[in-house]
């Protein structure tokens, strides 16, 4: 584990915040940074999940990784492309789960990529995802979930496309920390996604394919 991956699992914030500066005065890129400080607050999650770990911990990882994306995503949206906007992408974290840092970083990584974003927040329901994918005709849909008990909720999403006749129209990747090949299949999604990265070409490769329609 690297240092800032440790500094965050100790939930040591100031060292955090010092490895991040010095990280980004060396010209690591903000998504590096990223990386490694999911890869301290997965071990966050860990402490929690076997009992080392309390909520207030859990909370507290949330604060400091909030924290590092208040200093990250200015550096982000500065180095936006400039350009014609590719096309536009509705996003939430699906109804009961109120997880957002992930998805957060999605929203502003898939804007500085020349996506228009419809940010629907967190405990998104169905119907509202289904409305918002009719009213903007976007192509791409973006469901988050970082709590396996959402998974029938993703499922439920991608039912009620298909009953409003909207299934077809627009590709669905779900992203969050558990999701999988096995999850993507039960929910019926097209794609699926642990980091930012593979959703962010996941949209460009949709919209690609339409613009050669
Ligand atoms: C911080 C945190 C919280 C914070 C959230 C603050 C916030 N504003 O989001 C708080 C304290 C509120 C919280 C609450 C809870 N949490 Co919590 N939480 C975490 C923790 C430690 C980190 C999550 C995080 O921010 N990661 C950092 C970001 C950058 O990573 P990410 O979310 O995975 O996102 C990346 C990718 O997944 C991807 N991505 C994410 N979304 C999307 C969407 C799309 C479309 C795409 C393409 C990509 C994508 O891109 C991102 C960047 O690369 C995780 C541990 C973990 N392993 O993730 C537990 C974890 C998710 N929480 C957990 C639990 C159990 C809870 C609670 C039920 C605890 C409780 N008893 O109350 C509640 C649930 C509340 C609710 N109803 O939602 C469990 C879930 C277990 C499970 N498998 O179901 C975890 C895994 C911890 C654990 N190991 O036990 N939590």
């Amino acid at each position: 584990m690297t240092e800032l991956a440790a500094a965050l699992r100790d939930l040591d914030e100031d060292k955090v915040h010092e490895l991040v500066d010095a990280k980004l005065d060396a010209g690591v890129s903000p998504i590096d940074i990223i990386q490694k400080c999911q890869e301290g607050i997965i071990a966050v999650g860990e402490l929690y999940a076997s009992g080392q770990y309390y909520l207030t911990e859990l909370m507290f990882s949330g604060d400091i990784m909030q924290s590092v994306m208040a200093k990250l995503d200015p550096i982000i949206a500065s180095r936006a492309a400039e350009g014609k906007i590719i096309g536009t992408v509705v996003i939430g974290t699906v109804r009961g789960d109120i997880h957002d840092i992930g998805k957060n970083i999605v929203v502003n990584l898939l804007r500085s990529n020349r996506f228009k974003v419809i940010d629907l927040g967190v405990d998104v329901h169905a119907e509202n995802f289904v409305n918002m994918v009719r009213k903007t005709g976007a192509k791409v849909l973006g469901l988050s979930a970082l709590l396996n008990t959402t998974y029938p909720e993703m499922k439920n999403v991608i039912d009620a496309l298909k009953e409003a006749g909207l299934r077809e129209r627009v590709k669905v990747i779900i992203g969050g920390a558990v999701v999988s090949e096995a999850v993507r299949e039960f929910t019926g999604a097209d794609a699926y996604a642990t980091d930012a990265l593979q959703g962010i070409e996941f949209c460009k490769k949709i919209y690609r394919a339409c613009t050669a329609d």
